[in-house]
């Protein structure tokens, strides 16, 4: 484990990045303006129209190499991609599933695959998200608990929460898919997985047998399953002490983690900094976000931000 995690440790610094089809919209769904990556659900559309608009989906500025010269010059070492969010559909070519960038958009083609090859020419490590116990495509994910039950799943199309089966959708689903993320990018950096909800212990632990098996080097989060995975995530948060186990924080650059037009509230450079190396100093990983728009495009006041402290590691740090 420790050997696994060496190059990770001693990276400190990654960027996630949270982009889908849910990006085009920017945050705006008939007038109403705070919706993310959620959008599906808090914009309650049918799968039918949120398919259609997936069909629209086509980012003409997408440049693979700009975004990871952007984490590069900012003194990220390694990059987080949302290859899969709750919505359930797949930003890169996924073989055992429709719902996906190269079968279901105008666009037509995988990015990971550009961002991969990116990453390994800038030296920059390749890792990707998916989202474990929410997706809203798939009929059989219960999400939620207790009197909570169905609380985050598609009850549009799939109301029948009491009759899921998380197993049939692990095995049509999740597992093919992890399966092509680990066979069709080279080395995979990190799995990060989000979202455990209904898993079993013994789900997860095939699924890391098989992550394993596939890539030995790759490292997983804690939200593959409860008390699993190589290291602990922190949302949103900096812990008060430092701590023996692995650790990362993740927190968005402005008030969203997915593209949204109205969100102004940046945090300030000097914030940014300071969050770095408060994380840094208790021996943690700080993973900062940038959403890009729907055409592909790193929202100008995110690139300012990752400048100006790629300048500061600079100067006083080990950048
Ligand atoms: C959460 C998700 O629900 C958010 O959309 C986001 O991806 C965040 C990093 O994790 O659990």
């Amino acid at each position: 484990n420790a050997e696994r995690l060496a190059w990770w440790q001693d990276a400190k610094f990654g960027m996630f990045i949270h982009w889908g089809v849910y990006s085009q919209a920017g945050g705006e769904w008939n007038g109403t303006t705070d919706h993310h990556e959620w959008l599906q659900l808090t914009a309650k559309i049918p799968l039918a129209e949120y398919k259609e608009f997936s069909r629209t989906f086509n980012p003409v500025k997408f440049d693979a190499n700009q975004w990871v010269a952007i984490a590069k010059q900012a003194g990220m070492k390694y990059l987080v991609v949302t290859a899969k969010h709750h919505d359930g559909f797949a930003m890169f070519d996924s073989p055992s599933n429709k719902h996906n960038i190269v079968q279901g958009t105008t666009y037509g083609r995988d990015p990971l695959k550009a961002l991969a090859a990116a990453c390994h020419e800038q030296d920059v490590r390749f890792c990707v998200y998916y989202s474990l116990g929410r997706d809203w495509e798939d009929p059989d994910v219960p999400t939620g608990w207790g009197d909570r039950l169905g609380w985050r799943s598609n009850l549009i199309d799939f109301p029948d929460e009491e009759n899921k089966d998380f197993q049939k959708y692990f095995d049509r689903k999740v597992k093919p898919q992890v399966r092509e993320l680990l066979t069709q990018y080279g080395p995979i950096g990190v799995m990060w997985f989000d979202t455990f909800e209904q898993i079993k212990p013994h789900q997860s632990k095939e699924l890391i047998a098989m992550i394993r098996e596939l890539q030995p080097n790759c490292i997983i989060n804690d939200r593959v399953g409860r008390g699993l995975g190589d290291y602990k995530t922190a949302e949103q948060e900096i812990p008060s002490d430092s701590s023996s186990v692995p650790w990362e924080t993740c927190m968005t650059i402005n008030g969203h983690w997915g593209y949204n037009k109205a969100d102004e509230k940046w945090k300030r450079t000097d914030q940014l900094l300071r969050n770095l190396i408060d994380v840094v100093s208790k021996g943690g990983n700080y993973l900062l976000n940038v959403g890009p728009t729907g055409e592909g495009v790193i929202p100008a006041p995110s690139i300012e931000r990752l400048d100006e402290m790629g300048s500061w590691l600079r100067v006083n740090g080990e950048a």
